[in-house]
């Protein structure tokens, strides 16, 4: 076929899919990256971090990258990481090496990712719910529960509310005990430093806490690059843990749960801290932020409640039957996600969320609710 005629076939499938630039996808932690980030992504596209030893330049820009992720997560020089496949390979190699650690039960709360469900039926290890108290995990509870030998996964910007974990008394907590402590921050990674900086919170979730041991902290969320990118750092090398022996690569050995990996994104996740900077940063969360506050006072505005005070980007409107809502949404071009366990819909104020966008959708969500 010719390359025209292929186009064409292409285009009728991308006008199925939703596009961040119409800016009405509004319950993905996503959105789409600056040219120059683009740019990095393809001209690195061939890259594959799983053979390092052939892209030292590559190997390298990933080590800059795990710099910033240690930046954001309070880490120190010496610490470990990789960017990985996304947030669900970050947890899933964390709990990993927390197993061969010799970890044996994993805590956690009902609003845990469900990436860290995968994980435990992988590893085989028994999860346990830890009771929530104002939408996190309650501190006297998992008091009562953690013992020697437990992993406790403590999230930092959940998946439904945005909420974050006590890690301060969670690493109080675990600091007596044999404890593995691992904070999925693959969302809140990228947006409480700079919460903090703005001073609308004063929240610890990284390595300033002594009995974290390793983080999630995706850039390919709020750290706005291309997927496939998440990431994962440590304070010792658990990488070191799970890693095999791989004879046909210079290095001789794997330490990723992947083998090939797209690398790109790497390349890509280095570019957009470049681009951003932390200042950058800084600025799109603060946008987010202000974006966010100017959806929930518009929504109460309308008659709508909001089911938790929103403490990141991610605001839960209380409806009845919010699949339905959704569908009737999406019909009419809206895409927004659901958490049918709170009665809510859940929008992810990302940078393409604009407040024109939160006015023209409350007006659509009106006509579909009311
Ligand atoms: N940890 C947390 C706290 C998450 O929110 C997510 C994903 C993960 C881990 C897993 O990350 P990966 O999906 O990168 O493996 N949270 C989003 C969610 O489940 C992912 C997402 C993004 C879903 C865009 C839909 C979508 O359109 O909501």
């Amino acid at each position: 076929m010719h390359d025209d005629d292929i186009e064409r076939i292409l285009d009728e499938f991308y006008r199925e899919d939703f596009h961040y630039e119409s800016g009405r996808v509004l319950g993905s932690m996503y959105t789409y990256p600056p040219d120059i980030v683009l740019k990095a992504f393809f001209k690195f596209y061939q890259a594959n971090l799983g053979n390092p030893g052939l892209y030292p330049g590559t190997a390298r820009m990933e080590r800059l990258v795990v710099d910033f992720l240690l930046k954001l997560t309070s880490g120190k020089a010496g610490f470990f990481g990789h960017v990985l496949s996304g947030g669900t390979e970050a947890n899933i190699t964390a709990l990993w090496a927390a197993r061969k650690m010799g970890f044996r039960k994993i805590l956690a709360t009902r609003d845990v990712h469900f990436s860290v469900l995968k994980a435990a039926d992988l590893l085989g290890i028994p999860i346990e719910y830890v009771p929530m108290r104002d939408f996190a995990m309650d501190p006297r509870a998992l008091e009562e529960t953690v013992e020697d030998g437990t992993i406790v996964v403590a999230t930092a910007g959940t998946t439904p509310l945005g909420y974050v974990d006590p890690i301060e008394e969670t690493g109080k907590i675990c600091g007596d005990l044999r404890c593995y402590l691992h904070v999925d921050a693959a969302f809140g990674g990228f947006v409480i430093p700079f919460l903090n900086e703005l001073g609308r919170t004063n929240i610890r979730f990284g390595f300033d806490v002594q009995a974290v041991r390793s983080v999630t902290i995706d850039p390919h969320k709020m750290g706005l690059t291309p997927y496939p990118a998440g990431g994962l750092v440590a304070r010792e090398n658990i990488f070191a843990k799970i890693s095999v022996e791989a004879p046909y690569l210079m290095e001789g050995r794997s330490d990723t749960l992947l083998g090939t990996r797209q690398s790109g994104s790497v390349a890509a996740s280095y570019a957009a801290i470049l681009h951003f900077g932390w200042d950058g940063y800084r600025e799109i969360v603060e946008e987010c932020i202000d974006t966010t506050d100017y959806l929930v006072f518009r929504a109460r505005e309308e008659g709508f409640e909001i089911l938790a005070k929103p403490v990141m980007n991610i605001v839960n409107i209380v409806v009845e039957d919010p699949r339905k809502v959704q569908r009737e949404l999406f019909r009419r071009g809206w895409a927004v996600s659901t958490n049918p366990a709170y009665g809510t819909l859940r929008i992810v104020v990302m940078p393409h969320v604009k407040k024109e966008v939160v006015d023209e959708f409350l007006k659509e969500l009106k006509r579909v609710y009311f």
